[in-house]
């Protein structure tokens, strides 16, 4: 398919580059950095080659979230805004971006994200899970009262908010003792990512602000495999969860899954069976997953044209209100 978006498109500054390094053996890193730091020659004959017509840039992870100082991370989260937004102004077919926010300070995130959409152009946010605060071992989820301003004004702004993996905080280490290869991707990310999600669901949030939109990658990191179970429980166990509805209510209104790195069609097949294909979005998760694997994938998987559209392109047109492609 040509004209594909995708929405889990990954680059680094060269103070958050290091971020990633941790996670890949020494052999793939050299390809691994020049491809985060490329924000033009390799990414567009990437996307040439494989029928994307646009990336939706973010940075990688956990980057700002991990920055516990919050002068700081509100300083590098402005570098990485401004960069991507000059590669956009470069090249506005072909590249938009999410911004970077400094949650370590919920007033400069909000002040962030008003530049970011207003100023910059950007047509969403994106952070990595939790972020650390004051001192590297202070941890603090998005459902934590001190964010519900944020979540209001992100609301108001009506800028889709994309939660993308970081791994656990430290003290859940042991769970994986002994098991290096089932650190981040592989495994970790994604249910650190879910349990946030969930958290999120449960406390309320989607009740006081019902029209947030919230975006998952990897086909909503087990979540439409598992939600049915999981209400199923809280419904005959609640223990005083705040939330109002069932959870999977909020994923039907206010969610929206991307395919990054989850090229598996029986996969896809079981989302759309949950969500339908209206909120399913193409993403590969450049540069840790290859673009060719994802678009190969992709456009000769079993759905029918008609839904290849609205997930390569569509769903991502009205999601973001994309004009002049
Ligand atoms: C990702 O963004 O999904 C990612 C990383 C680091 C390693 C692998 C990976 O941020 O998929
Ligand atoms: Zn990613």
């Amino acid at each position: 398919m040509l004209g594909k978006i995708g929405l889990e498109e990954h680059f680094a500054i060269a103070e958050t580059l290091g971020d990633s390094e941790k996670f890949h053996p020494p052999g793939v890193w050299p390809a691994l950095s020049r491809n985060l730091l490329d924000l033009m020659e390799i990414r567009l004959r990437e996307m040439d080659e494989n029928g994307m017509d646009m990336m939706i840039l973010s940075l990688n992870s956990p980057a700002i979230q991990m920055i516990y100082e919050p002068q700081k991370a509100v300083e590098i989260a402005k570098k990485a805004n401004d960069e991507m937004a000059e590669a956009v102004a470069r090249n506005p077919k072909r590249f938009r971006g999410f911004a970077a926010l400094p949650m370590q300070d919920p007033d400069a995130a909000i002040m962030e994200m008003h530049r970011a959409v207003k100023d910059l152009g950007c047509v969403g946010v994106l952070v990595n899970g939790y972020s650390q605060i004051g001192s590297p071992e202070k941890y603090v989820y998005l459902d934590d009262p001190m964010y519900r301003p944020f979540w209001a004004e992100l609301e108001k702004l009506d800028v889709p908010f994309y939660n993308h993996p970081r791994e656990p905080m430290p003290c859940n280490d042991k769970q994986i003792e002994g098991h290096p290869w089932l650190a981040g991707a592989a495994w970790t990310f994604g249910v650190e990512t879910a349990v946030h999600t969930l958290r999120l669901m449960c406390s309320g949030l989607f009740d006081e602000f019902p029209k947030l939109k919230y975006i998952l990658g990897h086909l909503g990191e087990t979540l439409p495999f598992c939600i049915w179970r999981t209400q199923n429980r809280i419904e005959k166990e609640a223990r005083g969860v705040p939330a109002k509805r069932p959870l999977p209510e909020y994923m039907a209104k206010n969610m929206w899954l991307t395919t990054s790195g989850q090229f598996r069609t029986a996969a896809l097949l079981n989302t759309m069976m949950e969500f339908g294909s209206d909120r399913i979005l193409f993403a590969t998760d450049f540069p840790f997953e290859e673009v060719k694997d994802a678009c190969d994938w992709f456009d000769a998987c079993s759905v029918s044209d008609n839904d290849r559209l609205k997930i390569g392109r569509e769903n991502s047109v009205n999601l973001f209100k994309l004009t002049g492609l």
